[in-house]
């Protein structure tokens, strides 16, 4: 059996040019790995913390603290155990920190020594991280690579700030394959482009890489995409669905909702009619986070009520949390769960949710976050939990192509072993997953 022979963390820059946590980790046998942890600019209130400096040094968002806890708090403990017993890694550091929101040792520590942890035993193993996981955790019969749900257009706060939607996303249909998906992806991220130019809309690109046009309203960002994909060869509705994170924490105010296209704030009633319009209008399959993560009422309203054809996401509503989830399938408040490991801390905390979200029949969305460095880390792990879909942002910038290059490595691999790379369907009637 290997054994962790050390830990080691230092502080690197993530894709917006800001500080996070990176860590290597070395075996007895000789393994060696390397991981990082992401972060995020729409920060759920209930999520894991992200341990900042706070001080003078780079506007306070150097992550030194996280770093000398990884080197001098939980490498010590954690030396000479064995890395295939995540659990047991999983377990020591929850309770080395102790904290609901892990705010001594860092969610960001957490993550980036139990996701290298991960990553070390695959190797000691032999096999791929994917392939670990899914054996480890055995969620599914089969492998095959999840739905990419692709981010065009950044609004809220990943964009100008102009449009209140943070993110407008294209959904692949389920008679594409992975590659053919990615294909349209490409093309048509780059025909986009032409058409934002051709407008004069052009502005620049968001933090997880979409256009952050000079657009006024989420109207204006439908009606783009509908142009562009009519400059394709792609068929609206055949080929692709719309989606939207509307983040709506962002714009949520003493109980009202405030769309720049009103004057007025929208109740929450007004602005589940205004999801049916859209809804109707535009095909949009997935919304996330259409209500603030307080707001359980319109949570259950909208599941009710549109849950039939569409996936409603919990991102900040349920931040991975245990008993946010088990209260949300309880209450009925959504059908699927967005799945960023560092919201949690850890993997094997993760995992748990997972499977509680799978048993209550929700789709699974694994996610980067708006922060992300080169690391793949999430790809191997939205595969290897048989994730229905992934957000891993638009084809565009060296951080998001990471994890989609990743994703075509995979893919190849699935081929090679003879396994067919079945998609999971992508209807507007949000059908169950078919393996
Ligand atoms: C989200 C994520 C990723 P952030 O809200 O789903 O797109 O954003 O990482 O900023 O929380
Ligand atoms: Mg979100």
């Amino acid at each position: 059996m290997p054994t962790i022979q050390n830990i080691f963390a230092r502080e690197i820059l993530d894709g917006r040019g800001q500080p996070t946590v990176e860590c290597s980790i070395w075996l007895d046998n000789g393994v060696y790995a390397i991981s990082s942890a992401p972060s995020g600019t729409s920060v759920g209130k209930y999520e894991a913390l992200d341990l900042h400096d706070q001080d003078q040094r780079m506007l306070g968002m150097g992550v030194t603290k996280a770093v000398n806890n990884i080197n001098t708090v939980i490498a010590p403990a954690l030396k000479g155990k064995d890395p295939t017993d995540q659990e047991g890694i999983d377990a020591a550091l929850v309770a080395l920190d102790g904290t609901e929101k892990r705010t001594k040792l860092g969610g960001n520590a957490m993550i980036a020594v139990s996701q290298v942890v991960m990553k070390a035993a695959a190797l000691a193993g032999g096999v791929p991280l994917y392939y670990y996981i899914w054996q480890k955790y055995q969620l599914a019969s089969s492998l095959f690579i999840p739905t990419c749900i692709y981010t065009m257009i950044n609004g809220g706060s990943h964009g100008a700030t102009n449009l209140d939607f943070q993110e407008f996303q294209i959904v692949p249909a389920s008679h594409l394959d992975f590659i053919q998906s990615l294909e349209m992806a490409t093309l048509l991220f780059q025909k986009l482009e032409e058409v934002l130019i051709a407008k004069g809309a052009i502005h620049s690109v968001g933090l997880d890489g979409g256009y952050a046009p000079n657009l006024y309203n989420n109207t204006d960002a439908f009606e783009i995409l509908i142009e562009t994909i009519k400059n394709s060869p792609y068929t609206y509705i055949q080929d692709l669905f719309f989606g939207v994170d509307v983040a709506a924490s962002e714009f949520f105010n003493a109980g009202k909702y405030s769309l720049k296209d009103k004057s007025q704030p929208y109740s929450p009633r007004d602005l589940i009619e205004y999801y049916k319009n859209m809804r109707k209008l535009y095909h949009v399959f997935a919304i996330e986070d259409p209500f603030q993560e307080d707001d359980w009422q319109s949570w259950k309203d909208i599941t009710l009520e549109l849950g039939e054809t569409s996936t409603i996401i919990g991102d900040n509503l349920l931040v991975g949390n245990k008993t946010r989830t088990q209260k949300a399938i309880q209450e009925k408040a959504c059908n699927a769960i967005l799945i960023k490991p560092n919201q949690v801390g850890t993997i094997s905390e993760t995992i748990e949710v997972i499977k509680m979200a799978q048993a209550a029949q929700w789709q699974i969305v694994v996610s980067h976050r708006s922060g992300e460095t080169n690391d793949d880390f999430i790809a191997d792990f939205a595969v290897g939990v048989n994730a229905n879909y992934v957000k891993f942002g638009p084809p565009n910038r060296g951080e998001r192509i990471s994890k989609y290059n990743r994703l075509l490595q995979v893919y190849a691999d699935l081929l090679t072993y003879q396994q067919q790379p079945a998609q999971p369907a992508a209807t507007e009637a949000a059908q169950p997953v078919q393996e």
